[in-house]
This record gives structure tokens, sequence and C-alpha cells, in this order.
């Protein structure tokens, strides 16, 4: 029988949002059964501009008269004629909208940080599963392709036991333009970039049983830290360093790369800025792979390498929703990394390791 089209709805259409949108429409274009049919902004400006551009007529300035518009009439009994949502709101709007979506039994995608304190994101992990629907986070830096294919040879035992990791990202790139509330924020680079990072450590080593961190101000037109250093030591024995900064200059920025070098018992990795990726062997000898995301055709530099990644979460979520099987980033999962947010300010405040919590 053919596959019945899973119909979404888009909750914030700001910046970001943009490349969720192009890349359902992708995915649709790619001969997937999936359509975004109605676009939720309290900004009506927001709202016109995305309904113009994505050619969308449903649309709504209050998520609860939008879900109402779509309660009953659904697919197989459901209770709403959506079947998702993708919640593209910063974080504030999220501890009320993931919440209403629940209620009305409508599967949930919900963009990182998922919560602003690791309470209101158990909150939210347990109001859905209460209401039986799914809860992923959209957590896509780990769906890059150079950092898939790092966390992909390491899996597939290329350099044998890992015991060292370090995952850098730093450059100077103006993010404050396009995103002007982050040059407000009180918090910055762990928990809107860090998050990121510390998820690819997770994806690449597991769990983390303890964490020191010390930050900085560099940009005095700022609130929050632009630097962050993190030592983290994994379940695996891993000792691992992630380290972000937005204060440094370099001729050739590499926004938005996470440069990686990992060593094992029979081998090194390293995730190079020109997208290759080195497999030096304990026998001698160094395999080269070009790694170079394959840019969709709407992206533009220096975003593409978020963009492959945003259309590759989108495209593993689909997947997901038709196989009945999770995604990796869904909320129980990513709560582990909003952890390691928490504990990352913490150990900062209290220049101390400090143990994350843990979702049981
Ligand atoms: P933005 O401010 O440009 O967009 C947010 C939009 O949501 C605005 O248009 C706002 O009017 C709307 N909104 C807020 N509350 C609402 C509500 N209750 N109901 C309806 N609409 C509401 O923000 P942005 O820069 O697009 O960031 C959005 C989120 O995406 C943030 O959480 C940010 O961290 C995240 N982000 C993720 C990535 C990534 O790679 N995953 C990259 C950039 C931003
Ligand atoms: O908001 C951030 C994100 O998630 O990826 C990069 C970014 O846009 C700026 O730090």
């Amino acid at each position: 029988a053919e596959e019945r089209t899973v119909r979404g709805a888009l909750i914030g259409c700001g910046f970001f949002a943009e490349n969720q949108m192009q890349a359902w429409q992708q995915l649709q274009r790619d001969g997937k059964r999936v359509e975004i049919v109605a676009l939720c902004d309290r900004d009506p400006q927001r709202l016109a501009h995305f309904q113009t551009l994505f050619g969308i007529e449903a649309t709504f300035t209050d998520a609860n008269a939008m879900f109402e518009a779509f309660a009953g009439g659904g697919a197989d009994g459901k209770d709403s004629d959506l079947d998702f949502v993708d919640i593209a709101t910063t974080t504030q709007a999220h501890a009320a909208l993931v919440p209403l979506a629940a209620d009305h039994g409508v599967d949930i995608i919900c963009q990182k940080p998922f919560a602003g304190s690791l309470e209101t994101a158990r909150q939210l992990i347990e109001h859905c599963k209460t209401r039986g629907v799914t809860l992923g986070i959209h957590e896509n830096f780990r769906w890059q392709q150079a950092v898939r294919s790092t966390i992909e040879a390491l899996r597939d035992g290329a350099i044998g036991q890992p015991f060292f990791g370090r995952i850098s990202y730093r450059n100077g790139f103006d993010v404050y333009r396009a995103q002007p509330y982050l040059a407000e924020v009180e918090r910055f680079i762990i928990e809107d970039l860090g998050i990121h990072v510390l998820d690819i450590a997770r994806a690449l080593f597991g769990e983390v049983d303890r964490l020191g961190c010390e930050i900085a101000r560099v940009n005095p037109a700022i609130n929050g830290e632009d630097v962050a250093t993190m030592m983290l030591h994994h379940d695996t024995g891993v000792t691992a360093v992630v380290d972000c900064s937005y204060a440094t200059r370099l001729a050739d920025d590499p926004f938005p790369q996470s440069l990686i070098e990992i060593d094992g018992k029979r081998g090194s990795l390293r995730l190079r800025q020109d997208f290759t990726l080195e497999i030096h062997a304990i026998e001698g000898g160094c395999e080269i792979r070009d790694v170079r995301p394959e840019s969709p055709a709407w992206s533009e530099a220096p975003w593409r390498p978020i963009q492959q990644s945003v259309l590759a979460f989108q495209r593993d979520w689909l997947g997901a929703q038709r196989q009945g099987r999770s995604v990796e980033t869904r909320g129980e999962d990513n709560f582990n990394t909003l952890a390691l947010v928490e504990a990352a300010y913490r150990a900062a405040a209290i220049h101390q390791t400090v143990v994350p919590e843990r979702w049981e």
C-alpha cells in the first residue's frame, strides 16, 4: 500500500526555522511523503514572510488555536489531523508548547536547548510519555557529514578503544547579527553552541561521569561567556577536551566546523578543516577519507555543514517515524546532553569538577 503522508505544523518562523522548512520541502521533492500543512508564529510579519516563502495557506498567530483547528479527524482514529509539530522557537516557549502539543496527541520535534532547566526537561519528557507522543530533540550537529563519518569510523573500530578525544569549535563568526538575542543572554556559548559539541562528545564516547570547566567573556559587547574549555571523563575511560570559542580570529575562519582528534589503542583519527578524515593506523600509514558534506541546493556559505545536518536529522526522524523506532536524540537521551550544559556552568562557578545528572 502507498505510504500515508506524514502531516506536520511548524511553530516559530524565525531565523533558523527557514532551514527546517527548506529541509521538509526538499524531503518532499525527493519523494518522501511528508508535508508541513500549517505555520504558527506570534509575530504576524514572520508568519507572512514564511507563508510567501513556502506557499503554505494555513497560518496561526496562536498555537492553541492551531491545534484546535486540527483537532479530531485524524487518520487511524488519532486525536489530531496533525501527525507532528516541529517546534523551532527559542527555549522559553517550549515549556508551554510541548505539553500543548502532547495534549493534542501530536508527536513532537523540539529545537535545542529543549528546556531551560533539568527540572523542566524532566517534566516535558514525562508529560510526553504520559500522553503517548514521541519527543525528538532537533540536535543536528552529530548529523553533520564530517562529524557523522568520524562517529562511524570510531564505532567501526578503525582505531580500537579510544582513550583521548578533543572536539574543538573555535571561530570568530558574527553570530549576533542573525541571532541578536545571543548577545543578551547571561549564559551564551555553552548553552547555545557547546550543547552541540557536548552532544558530539556523547555520540563518540558515551556518558560522562565527571566534568570540569572554565569560561571567559572576551567580547565586551555581550553579556554571556564566549569562550569555554571543558574536560570530560567518560564512563568508557575516555578523557575528552571540549573547547568552544566565538572570540578566535583566524584568516581561514572555520565556522561552523568542529574539528576532532581521537587517539585509540590501535591508531588515531583526525578530522581536519579541509573536510578530510585521517585514519592513522598503529601499523603506520594513514588513510585519508573525503568527508565534505553534500550541500543542499538551498544551502549558503558558511552555513552549509549545518544546513546539510538539518536535512540529515529530519530525514532520519521521518525514517524513525515510519519504522516506529526512536531517534538517537529523543528527549531522554538529550536530557543527558542538557545535564552536561548544567554541569559545565556549575563547574565553572565553583572551579571544581562536578558529577553531571543523568536520566535513569
Ligand atoms: P528567532 O528568535 O529568530 O525565532 C524564533 C521565532 O519563534 C520568532 O519568530 C518568534 O516570534 C517565534 N515564537 C516565540 N515564541 C512563540 C510562541 N509561543 N508561539 C509562536 N511563535 C513563537 O530564533 P532562532 O535564532 O531561529 O532560534 C530558534 C531556536 O533554534 C533556538 O532555540 C536556537 O538555539 C535554535 N537554533 C538551532 C540551530 C541548530 O543548528 N540546531 C541553529 C540556530 C538556532
Ligand atoms: O544557535 C547556534 C546553533 O545552534 O548553531 C550555531 C548557532 O546558530 C550560533 O551559535
